[in-house]
């Protein structure tokens, strides 16, 4: 197989390709500064040329400050036919709730920052994280959907994408998708996992007690592995954020300060909610969609399914490096018909 620069997609194929109606309720969301339009406008180049040319589902672009006229006519020309709403995220949902001591979160911050943990320093970073675990599926132009497919600025679709993965989710009975899993930095997040322990203590109700997949992440509930998926990249339901048991354990995090006072991440705490309250059967690895954010990457490894569909490279593979957790993810919960890492052995 030739690879070819991830950049030079191929153009939109089958143009004359109707999608079936009615298309599940699903939506495109990206959460987006003004200074991401060009960055915003090539992952949105991507996604259209390997999937959502043909398929034509919404997209939403969030920001806390008004998306300007530049960020909005770069992005709309990348289709000038594509729905897009470009939504300004509500001052409540992105500002110090009332119980956190704004002089003890700005010395966690110079304190982190000294220590040179990633985006330690970073007060904006700090919101985002919180605004991504617990309140953007909240924000009215998501209202009507069901699922939603996050994208960043400046990733890389690495595949054609023919199969709807909205459709796929609506009708397995899916609720979270991911295509790359890692480890956290653990001193991003001393005590997230005690606060968890604490919320299932004081909350068994919600939690799934059984068949859930916490083991994955978590041997004997005791401590965090560190494993989480990695959602820059997630297709799922805004059914489970909306949720009540979810609800519950993000107000648990949010009352302990620790996006804040620590530098709590969206995905582990995604992750950490998604396993406590999902079956394993619930949660699918797209092994099809292949993805790079910055550097680390999901390619699929059956080649010979994926080589006329895919510009990458199974072999040089973010899952085949020992901070990916997709191998555990496998090992726990894999689908045997499936090939995986199992049969392919070492890249040099
Ligand atoms: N509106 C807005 N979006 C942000 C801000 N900080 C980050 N983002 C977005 O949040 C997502 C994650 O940020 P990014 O800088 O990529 O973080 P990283 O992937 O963890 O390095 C991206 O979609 C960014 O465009 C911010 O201050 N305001
Ligand atoms: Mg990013």
């Amino acid at each position: 197989m030739t690879l070819v620069p991830v950049d030079s997609v191929a153009p939109i194929r089958n143009q004359s390709f109707t999608p079936p109606t009615p298309l599940v309720k699903g939506v495109i969301v990206m959460l987006a500064r003004n200074t991401d339009a060009d960055g915003a406008a090539k992952s949105i180049t991507e996604l259209e040329k390997r999937f959502n040319g043909r398929w034509r589902y919404p997209y939403v672009f969030l920001n806390e400050l008004p998306f300007d006229d530049n960020f909005k006519n770069k992005l709309q020309a990348v289709n000038p036919s594509a729905d897009m709403k470009f939504g300004l995220i509500p001052v409540v949902h992105w500002s110090y709730p009332s119980w956190i001591n704004q002089t003890r979160a700005a010395a966690a911050r110079k304190a982190m920052h000294e220590a040179k943990i990633i985006y330690g320093g970073h007060e904006a970073y700090r919101h985002m994280c919180r605004y991504n675990s617990g309140f953007f599926y909240r924000h009215e132009l998501l209202d009507e959907y069901d699922y939603y497919w996050r994208v960043e600025p400046d990733v890389h679709f690495y595949c054609d994408i023919d199969e709807d993965p909205f459709r796929f989710m609506q009708e397995n009975n899916k609720l979270y998708g991911f295509t790359v899993s890692l480890t956290e930095f653990r001193a991003t997040i001393p005590t997230l996992w005690e606060t968890t322990r604490a919320f299932m203590t004081e909350n068994p109700s919600y939690i799934r007690t059984e068949d859930n997949a916490v083991r994955w992440i978590s041997k004997d509930l005791k401590d965090y592995n560190l494993c989480h998926f990695w959602s820059n990249f997630e297709i799922g339901s805004l059914h489970l954020w909306r949720s009540k048991a979810y609800e519950g354990y993000f107000e648990h995090l949010d009352h302990a300060g620790g996006f804040f006072y620590e530098r709590w991440g969206d995905a582990p705490v995604h992750s950490i909610g998604a396993t406590l309250l999902l079956k394993p059967s619930q949660i699918h690895f797209f092994n099809n969609i292949g993805y790079d954010h910055t550097g680390i990457n999901h390619c699929p490894i059956d080649q010979p399914a994926f080589a006329n569909k895919c510009q990458c490279n199974g072999l040089k593979n973010f899952d085949m490096t020992d901070w990916s957790c997709t191998p555990e993810w496998f090992d726990l919960f894999g689908d045997t018909s499936f090939v995986f890492l199992n049969n392919i052995c070492c890249p040099s």
